[in-house]
């Protein structure tokens, strides 16, 4: 046997040997790669005579073309072998059940937002959703408050600038009442919808989240007094809390979008050395609200003399804290594990009137 054919056997082989797609890489760099010994060989035929040429060329070719094709055939091989392993390494059982127990949990303004959905729209409301960036005229200009009002500083907004420099500047919206606008644009009255979502306001403490969660609700009809408006809030706020003794205080309040506008206070009484919802011993201070400003009705195409509104606003965070017992609002958007566990609901605990509402 010529040292070409030893060469060839020795080549091949190492090639049916190759445990994987790496040890293959190996053979091909040994045998094709520029330093390779095929390669050397293919080489030497520049220098050879035309008649040694003559005879070692096809043989030097030979040797290459099926060195080349046992690569190529390993390969497959190989690569087949590597996907069938995938597989069946990935291969899931759809059949097996499911352990609900160590999967996630519905975060607390999750679990709160469907109960407060649930709660209104036993009361007929809708619910509407809308841009978390606006224009300027639906967050501030169609809710009375002018370029110049002082209220525009108080709401700490954040402003998105144009890359493009053209067309006015947006906001991220500081409340969720530019949807009841754009609410009251599309439909005509009566209507009632309550308006839940992310708003922006640049503020951090343990009360205060640059992103925190509201929930307005906006009622127009005719004949609307603030009769209804405290009804409306007493029924909610006992559903929600799940207490009978649930009593409320309006004090008079000021907000450019309602007149006259009230602030809600709930009262509480100190039951097992703690302050509880209910009763009267204490108030805090819960939510807003008040009668729609004429003003902003008539920005939103609502005729003030024939159609009347009340509408109120109220953090959901501030809701579950007060529901479920947290002190500090920064833990809801620091994605902790533990938090998490602690204070998540079960994802099959949803919230229906007949059943309660609270898991
Ligand atoms: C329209 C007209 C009026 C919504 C209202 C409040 C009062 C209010 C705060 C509660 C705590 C915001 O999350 S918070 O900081 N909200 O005090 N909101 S009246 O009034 C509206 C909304 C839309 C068209």
């Amino acid at each position: 046997m010529s040292d070409i054919d030893d060469l060839q056997t020795h080549l091949l082989t190492a090639i049916d040997a190759a445990a994987g797609l790496d040890a293959l890489e190996t053979c091909r760099v040994h045998a094709l790669g520029k330093q390779g010994v095929v390669t050397q060989r293919l080489k030497t035929l520049g220098a050879m005579t035309p008649g040694q040429r003559q005879a070692e060329g096809p043989r030097i070719h030979a040797l290459r073309e099926a060195v080349a094709g046992a690569l190529a055939a390993r390969k497959a091989v190989l690569e087949t072998a590597a996907l069938d392993a995938r597989l069946a390494g990935e291969r899931v059982d759809m059949t097996l059940p499911v352990d609900l127990a160590a999967t996630g949990s519905i975060h607390p303004v999750s679990q709160v937002m469907d109960e407060l959905a649930e709660i209104f729209a036993d009361l007929g409301f809708a619910v509407a959703t809308g841009p978390e960036i606006e224009d300027d005229w639906h967050n501030f200009t169609a809710l009375n408050i002018p370029e110049t009002h002082p209220a525009r500083a108080m709401h700490d907004t954040f402003y998105v600038e144009r890359t493009d420099g053209q067309g006015e500047r947006h906001v991220l919206r500081t409340h969720t009442s530019p949807v009841q606008i754009r609410a009251m644009l599309a439909q005509k009255p009566p209507l009632r919808i309550i308006a839940p979502g992310r708003v922006y306001r640049s503020d951090w403490d343990a009360t205060h989240t640059p992103m925190f969660h509201q929930i307005e609700g906006l009622v127009v009809d005719r004949g609307i007094t603030l009769g209804h408006l405290k009804w409306t809030l007493e029924t909610f706020l006992k559903a929600f809390f799940e207490r009978d003794d649930i009593v409320l205080r309006l004090r008079p309040s000021f907000f450019p979008f309602t007149e006259p506008s009230a602030e809600v206070d709930v009262g509480w009484t100190m039951r097992n050395g703690k302050r509880a919802l209910g009763g009267s011993e204490g108030w805090m201070e819960l939510l807003g609200s008040g009668m729609v400003h004429p003003r902003v009705l008539a920005n939103a195409g609502v005729d003030p003399t024939e159609w009347q509104g009340f509408a109120f606003g109220v953090g959901v965070d501030r809701l579950a804290m007060l529901k479920y017992g947290m002190d500090d609002l920064r833990p809801f958007f620091e994605a902790d594990g533990r938090w998490l566990r602690h204070y998540g609901f079960s994802a099959l605990d949803v919230p229906t009137l007949s059943a309660g509402v609270s898991p």
